[in-house]
């Protein structure tokens, strides 16, 4: 019997990539789910806040639990289920809504960002990109989570989900615990290696600069030979004047489990760099493909272990939304 409860999450809105799993899912594998009540989910809900494709949605969904499952989550270590399975997430966001404040919700820089975007795009932005927050906290408090395993870009979120749970708890009464984000040492932030002041994110539009955990060994290693360097020859770890070669630095100390400034002195030049530093990816991801080729191939398998999860996160959800719907006015069914 664990003492610690861990939630995470990944969005179906593209195909997982480097940064997926060298920020987030690759801890959720290795130390997490050995060490907690660890609940790992599938957010769909969350890929409905920008423009979609239902049936894309649906594949990029079964994608993401059968590449979980590859990567190595265990069902009899840990919890993996499909949001949208499980409806105390969506019962309960609406609560959160009640309580948090749209200014905390506009100064949300994912939501300026992307909001962004989709006006660039030409399109209008959905309500729910903004409440899109609301939704996250209900992810994580409905489980009553003591920590959330995240990249660095959903350090804000988890923040905003510590203040909610706080507000409730105080107006309403002790209900919710207070999670905390938990991030990497190394490769919190992995860049796009075309812009390397961006992050890489799996719904950009260009995926030249993006690896994808599903690349062919030649595209890993074209992505990378190709990948952008920084003026100068030396390769340094200086994340703002050599935002590049520092990107590069932090990928491959993570794959080696070493540190980017121990690494930097290895190097001679960019070239050689960039080679070990592919070498390095396709070698890590390399069981992660042969897992998946195989998973794939056994659909019932993956839906199987959704059913179970999507069970055992709706016991462990619903006593704590029930009992915030009752703590904050409701009247409970008769
Ligand atoms: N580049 C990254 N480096 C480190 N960690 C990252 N994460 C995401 N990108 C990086 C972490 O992976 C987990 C799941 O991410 P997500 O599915 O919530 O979102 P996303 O991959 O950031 O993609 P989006 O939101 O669909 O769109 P874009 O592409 O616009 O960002 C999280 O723990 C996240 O921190």
């Amino acid at each position: 019997m664990y003492t610690t409860r861990i939630f995470s999450g990944v969005k179906p809105t593209g195909h997982l990539t480097l940064g997926n799993y060298l920020g987030a899912i690759r801890r959720w594998v290795d130390v997490d789910q050995h060490r907690s009540d660890a609940l790992f989910c599938v957010v769909d809900l969350h890929a409905l806040t920008v423009d979609h494709d239902p049936g894309r949605v649906r594949r990029l969904s079964r994608q993401a639990a059968t590449l979980l499952l590859a990567a190595g989550l265990e069902p009899e270590l840990c919890t993996l289920f499909v949001q949208s399975h499980v409806d105390e997430h969506a019962r309960l966001s609406y609560l959160l809504e009640c309580v948090a404040t749209d200014g905390e919700m506009r100064r949300m820089i994912q939501y300026r960002e992307k909001a962004g975007r989709e006006r660039e795009r030409g399109g209008g932005v959905r309500l729910s990109l903004l409440t899109y927050p609301a939704l996250m906290a209900a992810d994580i408090l409905a489980y009553r989570a003591d920590e959330v395993p995240v990249g660095e870009d959903q350090r804000q979120h988890v923040e905003l989900s510590r203040d909610l749970a706080v507000r409730f708890n105080q107006r309403y009464g002790q209900t919710f615990t207070v999670p905390r984000a938990t991030q990497p040492t190394v490769a919190a932030r992995v860049m796009d290696l075309q812009d390397p002041k961006s992050k890489m994110g799996k719904s950009h539009d260009s995926g030249s600069g993006i690896v994808y955990l599903l690349d062919e060994p030649e595209v890993i290693e074209k992505k990378f030979l190709r990948g952008v360097t920084d003026s100068g020859f030396d390769v340094s770890y200086d994340q703002e004047a050599r935002p590049g070669v520092s990107n590069l630095l932090e990928i491959l100390a993570s794959c080696e489990g070493t540190t980017p400034q121990e690494l930097s002195g290895e190097f001679s030049s960019y070239a050689a760099l960039k080679r070990r530093t592919a070498d390095a990816v396709v070698q890590l991801l390399k069981p992660v493909q042969e897992r998946h080729r195989e998973l794939a191939a056994d659909p019932g398998h993956v839906d199987a272990v959704l059913r179970k999860g999507a069970e055992r996160a709706r016991e462990r959800a619903k006593p704590t939304v029930d009992a915030a719907y009752r703590a904050i006015g409701l009247l409970p069914p008769m």
